[in-house]
């Protein structure tokens, strides 16, 4: 299966709701070209955030359990150096960084008509994903029944998606549908419809609720990402 590529112009808001929103996942092209953040590169971010604390993980299934807080700088330092592949899991907002805030602008197709804040705190589920070649997320569905969308600033992101309905195929997320090997002795993977594609900077993707997604970083790769609620389905959630 392929992904539908879709420029903002294309898209209007009404074929968004009518053809994507909770349905499927697209890329979005041409919306990222007026952020700030949009020129942004290794070297710019070392200069001028390298002191920020920011959260890091392992790209496995045990390590987005375990996080570690360490300087930007420090992660940026070992980038070529990362064996143990530890991907930069940056939730800016959780860390009171909010001035970060101002350097995108989430296109309004993932903003009219949602709720995204955290019930316990309050705040808003933002995140930079600063990650080494090969560094990634396992196989998972978002957190929550929320959708999100991510925008590659700098390098390039492989993805592979599945409907919910290919849940009894795999293994609840214990397979790294990246790696033959693993693939082989789970031959119930087989009988699910893969949707693979590369984003590459400055495109978007929407990942609807309760999709399956891994994701890997071909190259040196910054993302920004936000999760979210559309607001009828929150209501929904709550009776
Ligand atoms: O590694 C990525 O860019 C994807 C992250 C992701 O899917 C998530 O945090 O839910
Ligand atoms: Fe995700």
């Amino acid at each position: 299966m392929t992904i539908d590529r879709l420029t903002i112009n294309e898209l209007s808001y009404d074929l968004f709701v009518s053809e994507y929103a909770d349905k499927k996942p697209f890329i979005l092209t041409g919306a990222m070209d007026h952020w700030e953040c949009r020129p942004w590169t290794l070297e710019y971010i070392d200069e001028h955030y390298g002191d920020r604390m920011v959260t890091i993980r392992k790209s496995d299934i045990e390590g987005v359990k375990t996080f570690k807080q360490v300087k930007l700088s420090n992660y940026i330092e070992y980038i070529d150096q990362n064996d143990d592949k530890w991907y930069c899991d940056w939730n800016f907002t959780q860390l009171n960084q909010n001035d970060l805030d101002l350097v995108y602008s989430a296109p309004e197709y993932f903003t009219k008509d949602t709720l995204r804040a955290d019930e316990e705190t309050g705040r808003d589920w933002k995140w930079f994903f600063l990650g080494s070649k090969q560094t990634g997320t396992p196989l998972h569905q978002d957190f929550n029944n929320t959708h999100a969308w991510n925008g590659v600033i700098f390098g390039e992101k492989e993805w592979i998606f599945y409907h919910p309905d290919d849940s009894p195929y795999l293994y609840e997320g214990n397979i790294n549908v990246f790696d033959e090997k693993d693939i082989e002795q789970k031959p119930l993977v087989q009988k699910a419809s893969p949707i693979r594609f590369r984003q590459k900077a400055g495109e978007i993707i929407y990942a609807p609720r309760h999709w399956w997604h891994q994701v890997e970083n071909t190259e040196h790769t910054l993302a920004v990402s936000e999760n979210f609620w559309f607001t009828g389905e929150r209501l929904a959630n709550q009776i």
